[in-house]
């Protein structure tokens, strides 16, 4: 699938669309969904135009990779949610609902979560 520019969180990485920033670098954006399904709910998108993980793995580069993943755990840090644990939820394709088709990692915390992902 080709990127497409309209999407909404390329609208936001051009700053057309406001967000509550918590956490901005030179790879990623994170903020918060706006339908949180946790008391803490916080997406981190990289600022690079890849529509999904395999997108994402298959042509960023080293750096932009390894900047991607250390901000996740980086904002999971700063969310206060390091000690008592999160999960990370990369939705892909259709299957998966991914609604957004800018690749981007959920980190969801702030309560125990179930045991079954699906
Ligand atoms: O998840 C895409 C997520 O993006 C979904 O949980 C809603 C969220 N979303 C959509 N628009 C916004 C804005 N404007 N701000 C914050 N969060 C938003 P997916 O993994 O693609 O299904």
């Amino acid at each position: 699938m080709a990127y497409d520019d309209g999407n909404i969180f390329a609208k936001i990485l051009r700053g057309e669309i406001p967000c509550q920033k918590l956490y901005e670098d030179e790879f990623v954006l994170a903020f918060p969904d706006i339908r949180p399904q946790a008391p803490i709910h916080v997406l981190v998108v990289p600022k690079g135009k890849y529509v999904s993980i395999a997108d994402f793995g298959a042509k960023a580069s080293p750096e932009e990779i390894t900047g991607f993943w250390r901000a996740v755990s980086h904002v999971a840090r700063q969310l206060g949610v390091e000690e008592s644990g999160y999960r990370l939820i990369c939705n892909a394709g259709p299957d998966s609902h991914q609604e957004v088709p800018h690749f981007h990692a959920h980190i969801l915390g702030g309560r125990a979560l179930g045991h079954l992902l699906a």
